[in-house]
């Protein structure tokens, strides 16, 4: 399924950005000189693209790219020189990072080469990663006085668990897509120029569920590492009993006993 407008945000310089197909939107990183170093305008892009597309009947799933040596290099190391912590408190990076955070729709990265600092932070605001075999997860911050500032600590913690988390952050050592993929950081590594197809394929099978009950159980994963398992449990027993009300789950179930494929609207 392709569309001819509106355009997707015209005026874009950091990223680039599709048209929906299939109901999957590619997001690319690409600021190839600065090896896709999220400067705070492609932070600001990103959370733009992804408020429209939350609003996008046509996105059901978003698929985010970089380049193929580097996904991305962290934050924009020039704009943290002469920062004050009053400057990084008022800092409008963290609403953008919120926006991503926040973001209901299920997101496919594909990452390929480096996957650095605030560049493997933005990664695991993915829901799912593949990897190029020859990618590297990273969290170097160290090696520049500071720590990870978008949840990197927290996140990586979660999915690789401490040693290794501990091991990244203190050391800034990288990962390899082999071991990132033992560890649980990437669902599937493969070889490089598969990265996006792989992913790509997966977001446009995830665009062909149910949007509704998509985004509840993207939800409610989350809320694994969120809440108390009590309380996460608690609320996927809500969800689930929401999603008895939508005509998606009737479509559902009818196309099953009528033994013919669902058409699935999203309500
Ligand atoms: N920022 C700015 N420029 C960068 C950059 C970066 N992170 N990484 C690379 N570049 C620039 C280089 O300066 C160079 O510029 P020119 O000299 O050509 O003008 C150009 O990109 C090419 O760089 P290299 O020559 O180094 O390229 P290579 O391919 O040899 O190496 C590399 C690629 C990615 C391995 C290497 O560039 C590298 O190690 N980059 C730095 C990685 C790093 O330390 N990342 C952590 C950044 S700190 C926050 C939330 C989060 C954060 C901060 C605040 N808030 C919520 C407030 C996150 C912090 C970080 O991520």
């Amino acid at each position: 399924m392709t569309r001819e407008s509106p355009p997707y945000l015209a005026g874009l310089e950091d990223i680039l950005v599709g048209q929906p197909e299939d109901f999957v939107l590619t997001i690319r990183l690409n600021r190839p000189k600065a090896r896709n170093a999220l400067r705070t305008q492609l932070l600001k892009e990103l959370a733009d693209v992804l408020a429209q597309a939350s609003n996008d009947d046509d996105v059901r799933c978003v698929l985010l790219t970089g380049g193929e040596k580097v996904f991305a290099a962290g934050a924009d190391i020039t704009e943290m020189k002469d920062k004050s912590p009053v400057d990084v408190i008022n800092d409008p990076r963290g609403h953008y990072w919120a926006a991503i955070r926040d973001f209901a729709k299920p997101i496919v990265g594909a990452v390929n080469g480096f996957c650095l600092g605030g560049g493997n932070e933005l990664a695991m605001h993915c829901d799912i990663l593949f990897a190029g075999n020859t990618a590297q997860f990273g969290q170097p911050e160290i090696n520049l006085g500071i720590i990870p500032g978008a949840g990197g600590t927290q996140r990586l913690t979660q999915m690789v668990g401490k040693s290794k988390a501990m091991r990244m952050v203190l050391s800034g050592e990288f990962m390899s897509a082999t071991e990132a993929e033992k560890a649980g950081l990437i669902a599937e590594v493969c070889e490089p120029e598969l990265t996006i197809d792989k992913a790509l394929t997966l977001a446009k099978k995830i665009a062909k569920k149910p949007p509704l009950a998509a985004r509840l159980a993207k939800e409610s994963v989350l809320n694994a590492a969120d809440t108390l398992l009590s309380d996460g449990i608690k609320a996927e027993r809500k969800s689930f009993a929401t999603l008895f009300a939508s005509s998606d789950k009737q479509e559902g179930v009818s196309a099953f006993m009528e033994k013919r494929k669902p058409t699935f609207k999203g309500h």
